[in-house]
């Protein structure tokens, strides 16, 4: 089977390759009704984009993203959504030499491995270029839960190799080129990219992503569990190694007492459960963390073997992110907008007629 589709009520389906003519998604499951032009869909593409500032790969693709079906007069008719975005800069001539090699911490040796075949050009399906689609996908999702339910998602770069922000300001994160939520940290965070880039190695982030206004009980145990599914999703980004939910691996140090997040009739006193208890939202910001590996396409040589298992020295070339998390956020939030946007259709098909005994006050906040 493949997986090229993901979500069970608002199900989206990408394809495309990076260097093929165009990547494109389908959105199906949009309720009717909802304001959509290409308009809320350019910011979320911009702010993913390569080629904005030295510190990111130099392709420059137009992005230029159209509405082909599904919307009609304006707004979502009910029926699928088409999105499609021509790619207008590839440069494969930069790929020939890896052809029939296997680059070290890429998807080649395990694509042949499946399907005996791959496009090697710019990575093909397994480029990062395909998340373009995810965060086109993931602007309706922003706007269909803005306007139906007050959710708003934000999630920015805590982390790049050893150098961590030593504050989180929400408010400063669309601030400067890293998504960075410390405005001292920007300075220090410049040098350290110059340096990084002039090595000609690479380094991995951090990204935290909030969920603020997500009502009590949305999720569904014990499969379609919330946390479950926002992991699921995180962890299909391109480059994910690592997806904390809540206090996730901190919880292991953490003694009970103080890893429950106590209640009282005013709130909770603390949310390390991250806003899920059970597979189910609890009311508070649903907070999680997600580990970005260090870009595997380096110009440093190194060793690999090719497709007839003969040892080369490999060189990639092309233009490529020295940290492919610096661009992480907007996809970040899309997959998590997407999750969220999916349980709520499923929680209203099931629940609409629920009326909780007490809602808590979300409260507590999440100390990392
Ligand atoms: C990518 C390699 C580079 C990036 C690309 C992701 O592609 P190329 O070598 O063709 O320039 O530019 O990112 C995008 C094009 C994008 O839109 O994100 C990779 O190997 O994943």
């Amino acid at each position: 089977m493949s997986s090229n589709s993901f979500g069970r009520l608002l199900r989206v389906t990408t394809f495309g390759e990076s260097h093929g003519p165009g990547i494109g998604c389908i959105v199906d499951g949009c309720p009717p009704g909802l304001p959509l032009s290409a308009e809320d869909i350019v910011p979320d593409l911009k702010r993913r984009a390569t080629g904005k500032t030295r510190h990111t790969s130099q392709r420059r693709e137009a992005d230029a993203v159209t509405i082909q079906s599904g919307v009609f007069e304006g707004v979502t008719t009910g029926t699928p959504i088409a999105l499609l975005i021509e790619n207008t800069d590839a440069r494969s001539k930069d790929y020939s030499n890896i052809k029939d090699q296997y680059r070290p911490g890429h998807a080649d040796y395990t694509y042949d491995a499946k399907y005996g075949f791959r496009d090697y050009r710019g990575g093909g399906r397994s480029s990062a270029r395909e998340t373009t689609m995810r965060v086109a996908a993931g602007a309706l999702a922003r706007k269909y839960l803005a306007h139906h339910c007050g959710i708003e998602v934000q999630a920015c770069v805590v982390q790049v190799g050893e150098q961590r922000a030593g504050t989180v300001d929400w408010s400063e994160v669309e601030n400067n080129p890293f998504f960075a939520p410390d405005p001292d940290w920007v300075e220090p965070l410049e040098a350290y990219m110059d340096a990084l880039r002039k090595s000609g190695d690479s380094a991995g982030a951090r990204v935290d992503v909030v969920a603020r206004g997500v009502p009590a009980g949305w999720g569904e145990p014990v499969y379609g569990k919330l946390d479950a599914e926002l992991a699921a999703a995180l962890m299909s980004i391109n480059a994910v190694k690592g997806v904390e939910i809540g206090a996730g691996f901190a919880s292991v140090e953490q003694p009970g007492s103080e890893h429950r997040d106590e209640i009282t009739p005013e709130g909770f006193l603390s949310n390390h459960a991250g806003g899920v208890l059970g597979g189910i939202s609890t009311g508070q910001d649903i907070t999680a963390s997600v580990a970005f590996k260090p870009t595997s396409s380096l110009r440093l040589p190194g060793v690999t073997i090719d497709r007839h298992g003969e040892p080369v020295e490999v060189v990639t070339k092309g233009r490529h992110d020295p940290c492919v998390g610096l661009r992480a956020p907007p996809i970040v939030e899309a997959m998590t907008l997407l999750v969220l946007m999916d349980q709520y259709l499923r929680h209203r098909a099931q629940n609409a007629d629920v009326e909780p005994p007490f809602v808590i006050p979300p409260g507590g906040e999440h100390d990392r």
